[in-house]
């Protein structure tokens, strides 16, 4: 679906993303409730902005092409300031990516981490990803080198945030943002899908990586994988799931829970200027 990137067909140079010494990799965020984000991202940021979120550099060739995949249900408000800060943040990194948010419909608990295989599983049918960033819609990156790239370990992106004094709250951390490359994803299969709720489905995925994958996690120096946690009132976060440990405990087998078994009715995908929406219900059998 998505406009081909334009690198295949010719020899423009890699697209080099630095930060000059005379200036500042802070990133200065925009909280302003009232912005008309469309004025915004028009103005500055609009040139190479293709349907649904996707943005192309000019002049040069990316080597990857990012899927950034935000999980969602009922939060405008996040959502306007999101996108306002994630776009020119992540076009000054001369970055290939597309926005994806994936909108959990019906009664049940979130499933946060379902979502995001949702995400992974459509973004896939419609252009060929090979970077996934799987995002919260209230964490806003800080600095620019903090880049949105994916290596050769799947990388905890939200180390320092503004709500926990920018200190890493445990080591072993995986929840805000991660990133992965699409083997590294492939091989932990995805996500677990049995998280219904708030809390332990990070922990799982950390432990797939460690487990399934073998691997470690890596992230970025501390004082550069900064975020800014938005925080309203308007609305109360999601029950913690009381099966949560004794899921994460059970240490049941990786393979037989994750992209495999993702499940879910999809009603429909809308291309929009700024995102691509993807609307969902999760089912717990197809
Ligand atoms: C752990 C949760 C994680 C959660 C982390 C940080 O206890 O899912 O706290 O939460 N694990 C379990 O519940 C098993 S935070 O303080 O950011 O809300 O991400």
């Amino acid at each position: 679906y998505f406009k081909s990137p334009p690198n295949i067909y010719n020899s423009l140079p890699v697209c080099n993303f630095s930060i000059s010494n005379n200036d500042t990799s802070i990133y200065k965020v925009t909280i302003n409730q009232t912005l008309n984000l469309y004025n915004v991202i028009e103005e500055d940021h609009g040139k190479g902005l293709y349907p649904g979120g996707h943005f192309i550099p000019e002049g040069c060739q990316t080597e990857q092409r990012l899927a950034l995949i935000i999980c969602y249900r009922n939060r405008e408000q996040h959502l306007k300031l999101f996108l306002a800060n994630i776009h020119p943040f992540l076009q000054k990194q001369k970055l290939d990516y597309t926005i994806f948010i994936v909108n959990q419909h019906g009664k049940d608990q979130f499933n946060r981490a379902a979502l995001f295989n949702v995400g992974y599983i459509e973004a896939m049918k419609l252009y060929p990803f090979d970077c996934f960033i799987f995002h919260d819609v209230d964490l806003l990156p800080e600095d620019l080198r903090n880049v949105y790239k994916c290596g050769g370990r799947p990388r905890h992106m939200s180390v320092a945030v503004d709500k926990f004094n920018y200190k890493l709250l445990y080591s072993t951390l995986f929840g805000g943002v991660t990133a992965f490359n699409l083997t590294d994803f492939i091989g932990a299969n995805g996500y677990p899908t049995v998280y219904w709720g708030w809390g332990g489905e990070d922990d799982d995925m950390y432990l797939r990586v460690v487990k399934k994958l073998k691997k470690s996690i890596t992230r970025y120096p501390i004082e550069i994988a900064r975020y800014k946690m938005i925080r309203t009132h308007d609305h109360t976060s999601g029950k913690a799931n009381p099966n949560r440990h004794t899921i994460l405990y059970s240490k049941y087998d990786y393979s037989l829970d994750g992209i495999n078994t993702t499940h879910y009715s999809l009603h429909n995908i809308v291309f929009y200027k700024l995102f691509t929406l993807i609307n969902v219900t999760l089912t717990e059998e197809p």
